[in-house]
């Protein structure tokens, strides 16, 4: 009988071997060797590792080994986004600092993420709240603020009136309430420290183009920028002032028939002394300030408005005079905040026109030229048509296709061709404690200056109470005011707020690959050596929030000549979620949450790790549900790796051989897809065979290194246990022998006429006219198959498609 696997002993020994040994650390750039810099997003230390951990790291880590086994240099960090507003309401739940509560989590979190056994390049670590690190964001912000990429504006924030502060989006759950008091989320403006990721908007639509990122993120980003390619066009008022629209329809303006602003447009205040029936609009304007955008612009929702007495406006192309509305679906923050109302081509346009009986002129016909009558009103209509087509009822313009006409008339009405985003700046000064100070000083006289280089880092004050009071902690502080006054001179005051966490980790890829830089943030030759990021696997909830505004702060950092590439991620795969057992999404609550911790203690490192890779492909955002059966296979199998050397005897079998390459062949090509469940499937249909036929030593080793990635502590026993004193991570990835590895035939399907018909054998690289042969040979098919065939679909090794006459 072999001996025990002790899990326990094997990893806990290479582990210390390994760290002893500094065999990970990625050290200084080794130009002989090609690199991959592989990034995972770094966690907050809650001071627990969870299963999602587990899942975002340990899985990476195959894909890691792999990578540093083919040769290349492979940077792997690993540090703690260690700001944010859970410390915070720990700290003050509890009555702890911050400061230490978050030390203390990292070291704890580092000695759970040793447990791992991951390749982490340690030497590269780094964290937000470490001030080498902030000093740097501090700076960035300041450079960001000289540049007028920062500013003080407007902003719509999360406002929880139970707490008193302002929320960060994740801390509203989905049903808009507070995450900690549970009352609803309010939309407040407030006077922000804002950043122009706005001026970025095209760049950052039309360099996902260049990326080598799954569609569907391209596409979610896209759709959160969401570009609308239109103009601007002014129409003047009775009154003698005027209005810009935003319209993606300037082909329609012949059939604009009321002009509608948004009720909170700031023109309205210098129009009330015209306006005959300011109390109605008064009272509209303040029943629309509680309704949030949503709401307002809900389909299906009863359209309402009021129109502005005493004040008309000009249609600029008809000439025609039109009324002018306020109304709560138009957007204060959208485009121009105004809109030109066409009824007969917009929905909303359309019910609104009927409800308060305004003209509906249909300027655009549904067909080319019209010559048929479909989509042509005919006096009375019931919906609007809002597709392209041809103009009518439009002048000069009559009979010019849609496109065309949407330049012709911007330029008719001297209108301005412009885009409209549904992106906005991202606001990120938070009234709360646990983050990066706002590097300001205000002089006597109120104006902001940056904090000058030589005082950074700007620490936060110690005399705080954290309780939130909807005041920023910060305001309280003594200490703060009194280093203000100490350095800048009497009158003049701090900024009191601290940057949201987004800031934080928007650069920290930068400073892993130059961690120790004291004078530079990185330098241009640690980002020559490791930029830009190979691949950067994490999780869904981050595409529009994380990578968005990584992105914009990487393409910030590019303008100002600070960073080499204007792109941080050249590769970017989202993994899904780990579910409970019952399916449902893990939580105390429901009494489904798996610990990590347990069940690396009872099964291993190696075993967690396999099981969750096992799981499913990981690049394809699935979530996936534990299962207790499916974890004990996985050890079962190690268990078997691990007697597999009492299968090694000393007559060569040419089929094992074969299996082997086979095998190798295998998981190289799944690791490139991110399958790795099916190379581990592989792995362990060569186990089951071996265990029957037998293998020779040294096939046995190079299975061992084939698995290496996979079971990295079990195989350094193994490899160590058979004789050798270096590390079997130091080790190639086997190659397989192609010549070896190739099936000889393979079953290929024949369709006839749509039809399956049955299958021919032939070699798998068969060339279209022998699988053409091949099936005409058949005595089961070459009945049917008279003559050359119309139409040949081939795909080696898979199918062959034929049509017929038949
Ligand atoms: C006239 C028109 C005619 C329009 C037509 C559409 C169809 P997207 O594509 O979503 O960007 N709009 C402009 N500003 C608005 C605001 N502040 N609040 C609500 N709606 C606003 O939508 C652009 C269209 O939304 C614009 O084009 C405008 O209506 C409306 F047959 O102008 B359109």
């Amino acid at each position: 009988m072999h001996k025990k696997f002790d899990h326990v002993a094997i990893e806990k020994k290479w582990q210390d071997t390994w760290e002893k040994s500094g065999i990970y650390n990625v050290g200084d750039r080794d130009h002989s060797k090609e690199k991959e810099f592989v990034l995972i997003e770094w966690p907050y230390p809650s001071g627990n590792l969870h299963i999602g951990h587990w899942f975002a790291f340990a899985v990476v880590d195959i894909y890691v080994r792999v990578r540093r086994m083919e040769g290349k240099q492979v940077l792997f960090p690993m540090g703690f986004d260690a700001f944010g507003l859970p410390a915070e309401n720990a700290a003050i739940k509890r009555g702890l600092d911050p400061k230490a509560w978050t030390e203390s989590n990292i070291e704890f979190m580092r000695n759970q993420l040793g447990s791992m056994g991951n390749a982490f390049s340690w030497d590269k670590t780094t964290s937000s709240t470490d001030p080498d690190y902030f000093k740097w964001t501090q700076w960035m912000f300041t450079e960001f603020l000289r540049n007028n990429i920062a500013y003080r504006g407007k902003g719509k924030v999360n406002w929880c009136p139970g707490c008193n502060t302002v929320l960060a989006n994740e801390q509203v759950l989905a049903n808009g309430t507070c995450e900690r008091s549970g009352d609803v989320v309010e939309q407040r403006e407030m006077t922000q420290w804002m950043l122009r990721i706005t001026d970025f908007a095209d760049a950052l639509i039309d360099e996902l183009d260049h990326l080598d990122w799954p569609e569907h993120i391209k596409d979610a980003q896209r759709n959160w920028i969401g570009r609308s390619v239109g103009a601007r066009i002014t129409f003047p008022l009775s009154t003698g002032d005027s209005i810009d629209v935003f319209t993606t329809r300037a082909d329609t303006l012949f059939g604009a028939t009321a002009l509608i602003l948004a009720p909170e447009h700031p023109l309205l205040e210098s129009l009330k002394s015209h306006i005959t029936n300011v109390e109605e609009v008064e009272r509209y304007q303040s029943t629309t300030r509680t309704k949030k955008d949503e709401e307002r612009t809900a389909e299906g929702k009863e359209k309402t408005g009021v129109r502005l007495e005493g004040v008309t406006a000009t249609n600029p192309a008809s000439k025609e005079e039109i009324p002018v509305f306020i109304a709560d679906y138009v957007i204060s923050t959208y485009g121009t905040g105004a809109l030109m109302s066409v009824p007969a081509h917009d929905e909303r346009d359309f019910e609104f026109a009927k409800k308060y009986e305004l003209p509906i002129y249909q300027v655009v016909s549904g067909l080319h030229k019209a010559t048929s009558l479909e989509h042509q009103f005919t006096g009375e209509f019931d919906l609007p048509y809002c597709g392209e087509g041809v103009l009518m009822q439009s002048e000069q313009f009559n009979d010019l296709e849609t496109g065309e006409a949407k330049a012709k008339i911007t330029e008719f009405v001297n209108g301005k061709l412009e885009n409209t985003y549904r992106l906005r700046d991202w606001s990120i000064g938070r009234q709360r404690y646990w983050g990066v100070p706002i590097p300001v000083v205000y002089d006597p006289e109120g104006k902001a200056h940056p904090i000058p280089k030589e005082h950074l880092p700007w620490h936060l004050p110690t005399d705080v109470d954290h309780t939130p009071t909807g005041e920023p902690p910060l305001s309280k502080s003594k200490e703060l005011r009194e280093r203000v006054t100490q350095i800048f001179g009497e009158g003049w005051t701090p900024d009191f707020e601290t940057m949201d966490t987004f800031v934080d980790s928007s650069w920290y890829f930068l400073r892993y690959i130059d961690n120790a830089n004291p004078t530079e943030f990185s330098s241009k030759k640690a980002q020559e050596d490791w930029m830009p990021i190979d691949i950067y696997f994490g999780g869904a909830e981050h595409t529009t929030m994380h990578l968005l505004y990584s992105r914009f702060w990487q393409k910030a950092l590019h303008k100002l000549g600070l960073v080499t590439v204007d792109e941080p991620y050249t590769k970017r795969i989202n993994r899904g979620l780990v579910l409970g057992p019952d399916g449902n999404k893990m939580s105390k609550s429901k009494g489904n949450v798996i610990d990590p911790d347990e069940q690396v203690k009872n099964m291993g490192a190696d075993t967690v790790k396999m099981y969750l890779a096992f799981m499913g492909p990981y690049g394809e955002t699935t979530n996936y549900p534990w299962d207790l059966g499916g974890i004990a296979g996985i050890r079962r199998f190690l268990e078997r790796v691990y007697g597999l050397r009492e299968h090694i005897h000393e007559g060569e079998s040419k089929e094992t051989t074969k299996l082997l390459h086979k095998t190798i062949k295998k998981v190289r090509s799944d690791i490139e897809l991110y399958k790795f469940n099916t190379a581990i499937s592989s792995l362990m249909v060569f186990v089951n065979h071996v265990e029957k036929h037998g293998l020779l030593q040294t096939e046995y080793e190079t299975f061992l290194t084939l698995l290496a990635p996979f079971a990295p502590h079990l195989t350094e026993e193994l490899w160590h246990d058979g004789g050798h004193s270096t590390s079997i991570h130091e080790e190639g990835l086997p190659e397989a022998d192609e010549s070896l590895a190739k099936d000889e035939l393979v079953t290929v399907a024949v369709q006839i006429n749509g039809k399956m018909r049955g299958t021919i054998t032939i070699p798998p690289d068969a060339k279209e006219k022998d699988a053409l042969k091949a099936a005409q040979d058949d005595p089961s098919l070459g009945g049917r198959l008279h003559g050359a065939p119309k139409k040949i679909i081939y795909v080696p090794g898979r199918i062959l498609n034929l049509v017929i006459e038949e």
